[in-house]
């Protein structure tokens, strides 16, 4: 799951997104244009801060009385020096930390904090999706709407603190991979 792109294009991708059309991001970087693309109409979906591209930050609604949402985007580090995604904040949630997956011994999959930090190494992407590395939004205040967009944060531990902007997909989308994200 790695690949690398000049700067120039990264620059140019960011530039093209906060000021104009999803669509005209999606023809500078063929990649976005996957079948899971959930990239909402109108919104920025490329921030930088440092040598990381963030891409498309998303959240899921939630059912009523949910009380943690889980975070998904795209991250590439540009640099020459591995980063990390330490942190960040959510503004409908208390709390936030970077999850991963795993399959226990007991064949349950379940997800855990990443005490460290989720680690970008240079030149690679990491996806961050259901069934996958996460972030984990805690003690929801209020359920996730469909359509909805929501501030937030996230903190890499050389790039520093950039802000994003989350758009709420509707529930089931794009579907969990088999094991799901039942937890807490
Ligand atoms: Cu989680």
């Amino acid at each position: 799951m790695a690949w690398t792109r000049p700067r120039g294009v990264l620059g140019t991708a960011a530039i093209i997104a906060c000021l104009t059309l999803p669509a005209a991001l999606a023809s500078e970087t063929p990649q976005a244009s996957a079948p899971t693309r959930v990239a909402a109409e109108g919104a920025p979906a490329v921030y930088r801060v440092g040598t990381i591209t963030v891409e498309r930050p998303w959240s899921r609604a939630t059912p009523g009385g949910a009380r943690v949402a889980g975070g998904y985007m795209r991250i590439t580090n540009a640099g020459p020096e591995a980063d990390r995604l330490v942190g960040g904040t959510f503004a409908a949630a208390g709390g936030f930390e970077v999850h991963e997956m795993s399959v226990g011994a007991d064949n349950v999959m379940r997800m855990r904090p990443l005490a460290a930090g989720l680690e970008i190494k240079p030149g690679e992407t990491v996806e961050l999706k259901p069934g996958g590395y996460h972030a984990m939004m805690l003690d929801l205040q209020r359920p996730l709407k469909a359509g909805e967009s929501l501030a937030g944060t996230l903190r890499f531990e050389k790039a520093g603190t950039v802000e994003v902007t989350y758009t709420v997909q509707p529930l089931g989308t794009p579907a969990a991979p088999a094991g799901g994200h039942s937890h807490h």
